[in-house]
């Protein structure tokens, strides 16, 4: 027996019909920082991976620069299901509780060896507390260290009284107010307006923001004191995670492990290019003076005692876990 093309070509249209394929899931990601912020870049990779993985079943759509939801919104909006899945700077939640903004106490961990140990002490509390709200962490990747940025050079911490300082987090405000300087917050996309406009004179952040924001344009001196290495999250609603089929779902944390993986690595080695590029715009690189350093430290260990307290007994026990992992 025969079949004719014109009814070979029907009987394939009816059982495509009869067995229709695994339906396409299409989710937005909204995420704070800009496109060519390596964090960014990262997650661009990751969607690209779930979406060969998936054969084009999971589709990710990366909305950057808080162009969907602004960067205090994103949690919530996830956390209500206006999208399934985002990023945010994990310390934004410090107001929620202490444990998420352990990663920014100016010298606990401030290098990518200490950084890994207090996430691997940190991230079941992480991901115990992130569960209680209906959502599900991926995975996180540290900023490099954070250093000074300043319009003129300082060796006497004196110097930073009455400065104004652009923070980013409750603990970047804290460690101003301890040095005397005037904190204000700006989202990392509106550094250079805040800068412009007089808001802000100085901050702190990692090599990496200093050039997604062109810190040579407005500040002439790196201070690299390398203090403290925050990490992004990426994280998924719950519900979401568990209506996708199977196999979408194993695609999804597979490539979210290889994206922390591959982030560390990205955060690791841009550290010092993104310094050279820094001093390549002509900004001035410099270690910090003795009493720069005692006053950063001083403050770093006040910001340690005043977290203990407020993070309690799953504090001390978080931080002994680091110390045992060190
Ligand atoms: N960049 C982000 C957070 C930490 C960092 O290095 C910022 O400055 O907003």
């Amino acid at each position: 027996m025969t079949l004719s093309f014109r009814s070979l070509a029907l009987a394939t249209a009816l059982t495509a019909l009869t067995l229709p394929a695994a339906a396409q899931t299409a989710w937005d990601m909204p995420t704070p920082y800009g496109d060519t912020v390596f964090h960014t870049m990262n997650i661009m990779e990751f969607a690209d991976d779930v979406r060969d993985a998936t054969g084009g079943q999971l589709d990710i759509t990366v909305h950057s620069a808080g162009s969907l939801f602004g960067h205090p919104e994103i949690k919530d909006a996830i956390r209500r299901g206006l999208a399934p899945i985002g990023e945010i700077l994990l310390s934004r939640l410090a107001n929620e509780n202490a444990l998420f903004e352990v990663d920014s106490i100016p010298f606990l961990a401030d290098s990518y060896t200490d950084a890994r140990a207090l996430w691997a002490a940190s991230r079941p509390a992480v991901e115990a507390l992130l569960a209680e709200q209906g959502l599900t962490l991926l995975y996180a990747v540290p900023w490099p260290g954070q250093s000074l940025y300043l319009t003129e050079e300082v060796t006497d911490p004196a110097a930073l009284q009455g400065v104004t300082f652009r923070a980013y987090n409750t603990a970047t405000e804290q460690l101003a107010n301890i040095l005397g300087m005037v904190p204000t917050q700006v989202e990392a996309g509106d550094i250079p307006t805040a800068f412009a406009t007089g808001r802000v004179a100085a901050m702190m952040t990692s090599p990496s923001t200093g050039v997604s924001s062109q810190a040579w344009d407005y500040t002439s001196v790196y201070i690299d004191v390398n203090a403290w290495l925050p990490k992004n999250v990426v994280f998924v609603n719950t519900d979401a995670l568990n209506a996708l089929p199977g196999d979408s779902r194993a695609a999804l944390l597979a490539a979210a492990a290889e994206a922390e993986t591959r982030g560390w690595a990205m955060s690791e080695a841009e550290t010092a290019t993104q310094i050279a590029t820094l001093q390549s715009n002509g900004m001035t690189v410099i270690q910090p003076s003795d009493a720069l350093s005692a006053a950063l430290s001083a403050a770093g260990e006040q910001m340690t005692a005043e977290w203990l307290a407020r993070a309690g007994d799953d504090g001390a026990a978080l931080v002994a876990a680091f110390e045992a992992a060190q």
